[in-house]
C-alpha cells in the first residue's frame, strides 16, 4: 500500500484533523501518534492520544469530551469509587475493554502497534494509525517545584502548575516505530506527498513525536513538504493548556510564538483568517504561510481544512519543481 500523506498527532484537535484527511485519503494517510502521554493506571495500559486518534476516525468518539467514547456508561468508575480505588482519571465501562485487551496483549509480548493495528482493523479504520514507538517513552513536566507525570499533570492537577520545562523519558533510547519506513516509502520512487503537523499542543503532543532520534532527518529526507496548522487562534489555544505553557515558558501565545517553534522544521504553516496579520512576521521566518479557517466545529470544517492542507502542500512542491526547472 503506498501512502500519499503522513500526519503527526497529539489527542482531541490533532485527531479532528486526521478524521478530514481520512475522509479524503482513506487508506493513503498514515497517522503517527504521540505516545508520551501513555501510563499505566490501574494496572492497565492508557494510551489516551492514540484512542483519541483511533476513536475519532472511526466515528466512535465523544463529542463533548474529545476523548473516550460517545454514549460510555461509568458503572466501572462507580465501583472504582465505593471501594476506595483512584478516581481521578475515568476510565468509561467501554473504553476499559480497550484498556484491557490492549494490557494483555502487551503483557503477552505483542507490540503496541500491532495492538492498534488490530483495534483498527477492528474498526474499520482504513487509514494507518501508527505510535511513534514501541519502546517506553514518558513526558514529564516540570514545574520548578517537582516533576510531574504527564497525566498527573494533565487530568490530575489540571494543568494548574506552572510549567518551567518538558522532558521526554526514554525518548533518546527509543526506536521510531518500524511501519513507518512503509509510509514513507524509504528506497522507494515517489515516497509521500507531504507531512502535515496536525493543530495539536506543539510542547506536550507533538514535541515528544519529534524527540524521537533520526525522525526530523527522516522526514526531511522524503523530500515532501512539512506543513503544520496553528493551534492557537487569536492568541488562544482552541482545546487544553497550550498558550498558558507558551506563557510560562517566556513566549507570547500567537500563531507566531508556535511558527518560531517549528522553525527550520516546516516549509508551510496554515493560520486562521483572525491571525492572518501575523504572516509577514511568520513568513520571514523561512516558511510559506497560508490564511484558512482553522477552527474545526463541524464535521465538514474537518474535511475543509483537510483539503486547504492538501492544496497547500501540492502548491508547495508544484512551487518546488518549477523553481528546480529555471536555469540558472
Ligand atoms: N482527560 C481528562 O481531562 N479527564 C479524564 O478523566 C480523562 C480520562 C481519559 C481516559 C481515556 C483516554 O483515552 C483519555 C482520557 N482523558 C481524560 C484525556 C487525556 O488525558 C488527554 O486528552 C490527553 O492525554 C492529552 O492529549
Amino acid at each position: 500500500m503506498k501512502h500519499r500523506v503522513l500526519a503527526l498527532a497529539g489527542g482531541v484537535g490533532g485527531a479532528k484533523l486526521a478524521a478530514g484527511l481520512a475522509h479524503l485519503l482513506e487508506d493513503k494517510l498514515a497517522v503517527l501518534v504521540n505516545t508520551g502521554d501513555d501510563f499505566e493506571h490501574l494496572g492497565l495500559h492508557v494510551s489516551p492520544d492514540l484512542d483519541t486518534v483511533v476513536y475519532t476516525l472511526a466515528g466512535l468518539a465523544n463529542p463533548a469530551t474529545g476523548w473516550g467514547l460517545a454514549g460510555e456508561s461509568w458503572a466501572f468508575m462507580e465501583q472504582v469509587e465505593k471501594l476506595g480505588g483512584e478516581t481521578w482519571f475515568r476510565l468509561g465501562d467501554r473504553d476499559l475493554a480497550t484498556h484491557a485487551i490492549r494490557t494483555d496483549r502487551l503483557r503477552r509480548g505483542e507490540r503496541l502497534s500491532a495492538v492498534t493495528a488490530q483495534f483498527c482493523q477492528k474498526l474499520g479504520i482504513a487509514a494507518t494509525v501508527l505510535p511513534m514507538t514501541d519502546d517506553r517513552v514518558r513526558t514529564v513536566v516540570h514545574s520548578g517545584v517537582d516533576d510531574m507525570p504527564f497525566q498527573d499533570y494533565f487530568v490530575r492537577r489540571k494543568c494548574a502548575p506552572e510549567v518551567t520545562g518538558l522532558s521526554f523519558e526514554g525518548a533518546d533510547e527509543a526506536t521510531i516505530v518500524a511501519g513507518l519506513d512503509a509510509v514513507l516509502g524509504a528506497g522507494v520512487e515517489g515516497g509521500i506527498e507531504a507531512v502535515i503537523v496536525c493543530p495539536s499542543n506543539p510542547w506536550l503532543s507533538i514535541a515528544p513525536i519529534l524527540a524521537l532520534p533520526g525522525l526530523r532527518e527522516r522526514i526531511a529526507a522524503t523530500g515532501a513538504p512539512v506543513i503544520a496548522v496553528s493551534p492557537i487562534v487569536g492568541g488562544k489555544a482552541i482545546k487544553g493548556p497550550a498558550a498558558k505553557i507558551m506563557r510560562e515558558l517566556g513566549t507570547k501565545p500567537s500563531a507566531l510564538g508556535v511558527a518560531r517553534h517549528y522553525a527550520g522544521f516546516l516549509d508551510g504553516f496554515v493560520i486562521d483568517r483572525l491571525d492572518a496579520s501575523q504572516a509577514d512576521d511568520i513568513a520571514a521566518l523561512g516558511m510559506t504561510v497560508r490564511v484558512a479557517q482553522t477552527v474545526m466545529s463541524t464535521p465538514s470544517d474537518r474535511v475543509a481544512l483537510a483539503r486547504e492542507c492538501l492544496a497547500f502542500a501540492a502548491a508547495l512542491t508544484a512551487a518546488k519543481t518549477g523553481s528546480d526547472q529555471v536555469p540558472r
